[in-house]
């Protein structure tokens, strides 16, 4: 075989592998969009009810008029002003994971919930 040959082989061996790789390397990450401040003030809306144990990756984004924040299993946001957006990651377990924004009366008016994890 000629040497010319044998590179085009090899370069299209690696070709291969660079498309192969991100499927090796996927996370099983889960992402949930979190949505404050709407369709009501001082409510949540979450992409997802249900998600896998696991790291959670949560994108929250205040879409009210009112600052909010947004905790879960231990963690939570920044206070965020309308318009803002955080991201909050961690790991929860097996079970039942309340959530709730942590501003005076807001979880109170309605501003919590449960996720549950799988
Ligand atoms: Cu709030």
């Amino acid at each position: 075989m000629s040497s010319k040959g044998l590179i085009a082989i090899v370069a299209s061996a690696a070709a291969g592998l660079v498309i192969a790789l991100p499927a090796f390397g996927a996370p099983t990450a889960t992402t949930v969009d979190v949505t404050a401040g709407k369709p009501s003030e001082l409510r949540f809306t979450l992409s997802k009810k249900t998600v896998a144990k696991g790291v959670v990756t949560f994108k929250v984004a205040n879409r009210g008029k009112l600052e909010h924040d947004f905790k879960i299993a231990g963690k939570k946001t920044a206070k965020l002003k309308p318009g803002k957006t955080a991201t909050l990651k961690l790991t929860l377990k097996k079970g039942k994971a309340a959530y709730l924004c942590t501003l005076p009366g807001h979880a109170a008016g309605g501003m919590k919930g449960t996720l549950t994890v799988k």
